[in-house]
């Protein structure tokens, strides 16, 4: 952070909902000042405010944003917000963390992504699953080829609290959300960690897409995870899906399956990847996010967290010890302080180390993932993501 250093850095979190409360929770674990929290309505901002003890709210998030005495500003409002709170956050001299996916569609993710660029602040996107010390110990360990030459990268991205019809909520709102509801909420973070993992990029996709509730209540004020209407007797069409079937190509020929769904009975926040590899395989799943099963050898071992058996990288993301639970709080606790050490730095670090920060450009590449899936479930077809990069953006789009 440019300036007098000796003042903490100071925050705006722009939306209160599952996420924004987790944010200024986060903060306060790093010492950051959250000074204002924003939400759409004042009183919803005042409710919000008086329960996480934050000293000011608005439900302008406009002034918040070009306050002078803000650093920071996090962005957790739905995808179409944004490209304006992301752009006028820039404009006016302020870092951004900003939630995932980066923004409604790929024409507009490359737009924050340029503005980002050309600016000399930190731009930060907000997948978490990255900091889980496992994770980080089993990214440090492909590295070392403790797997041997990965050839697969498999898993699932479940959650169920849409699963019931009259479940709602904005993603199910593809103008709110983006044309993707599933693939771009959630598909997004499990590409993200396996590409971080595998230390593998995604190449192209194939994908079959279903909406299992064709209508759903409107979504007033229903918040994520809790989903309920506040009436139910206003219903509209949904056009997101509520499930995918993916399988992947990644670069080095490394094939991937993948399955996605937000209305799996049972299962609530469960991502899974298991990457195979010549030597071994290796399986984390989010729901233990402690353990990390490894079979190498004809031997299968579950690796339990704890001090002594971290690597050093991954080490420095445990702050309990073992057998005292870190789940995904803790990881967006461990992203936030990464992201706040590059805010001090004024400049997100070229990091091959165990959780590198995720940025805006990995936000553009995986708004392409999620745009070759829509369009590989259009044509029945493999869409390659450089090919979606490389196509010329339509009239609509750019105005
Ligand atoms: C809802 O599907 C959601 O809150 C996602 O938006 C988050 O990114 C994920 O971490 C948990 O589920």
């Amino acid at each position: 952070m440019s300036g007098p250093a000796a003042r903490p850095a100071s925050a705006a979190v722009i939306g209160t909902g599952f996420v924004g409360a987790q944010h200024v929770e986060a903060l306060r674990r790093i010492g950051v000042d959250v000074a204002v929290v924003v939400a759409s309505a004042h009183d919803r901002a005042r409710t919000a405010a008086e329960g996480l003890g934050v000293r000011r709210w608005t439900a302008d998030w406009g002034s918040a944003v070009s306050d002078r005495g803000i650093d920071v500003v996090h962005v957790c409002v739905p995808n179409d917000l944004h490209r304006p709170v992301v752009l006028a956050a820039l404009a006016a001299g302020k870092h951004v963390v900003c939630e995932k996916p980066l923004a409604l569609d790929l024409a507009q993710g490359r737009e924050l992504a340029d503005a980002a660029g050309r600016s000399d602040r930190v731009a930060v996107l907000c997948h978490n699953y990255r900091f889980f010390p496992m994770v980080a110990e089993l990214r440090l360990r492909v590295a070392a080829g403790v797997l041997g030459r990965v050839h697969s990268l498999r898993g699932a991205y479940l959650q169920d609290w849409l699963v019931s019809a009259d479940a709602t909520n904005w993603r199910i709102d593809a103008a709110r959300g983006g044309r993707s509801r599933t693939i771009a909420d959630i598909g997004t973070h499990w590409v993200d960690l396996a590409e971080t993992v595998a230390q593998c990029r995604l190449e192209a996709v194939l994908a079959e897409l279903a909406t299992i509730h064709p209508r759903r209540p409107a979504h007033a004020h229903a918040q994520t995870f809790t989903a309920s209407a506040d009436a139910a007797d206003d219903w509209v069409d949904v056009d997101t899906e509520d499930q995918a079937g993916l399988l992947l190509r990644f670069e080095g020929g490394v094939t991937g399956v993948l399955s996605l769904s937000q209305v799996a009975a049972g299962h609530s926040n469960d991502l899974e990847l298991s990457i195979d590899g010549a030597a071994g395989s290796a399986t984390w799943r989010q729901e233990e996010p402690d353990q990390l099963r490894l079979a190498r050898n004809g031997t299968v071992e579950v690796i339990a967290r704890s001090p002594d058996g971290l690597s050093p990288g991954a080490r420095q993301l445990a702050r309990l010890p073992a057998g005292h639970n870190e789940g995904w709080a803790d990881a967006l606790r461990n992203l936030l302080a990464a992201a706040y050490g590059a805010v001090r730095r004024d400049r997100i670090a070229d990091e091959a180390g165990a959780a590198p920060i995720p940025t805006f450009d990995d936000g553009v590449r995986h708004l392409a993932f999620v745009e070759a899936a829509l369009q590989s479930a259009t044509a029945g077809s493999w869409v390659s993501i450089d090919e979606v990069l490389n196509q010329r953006p339509s009239a609509a789009e750019v105005s």
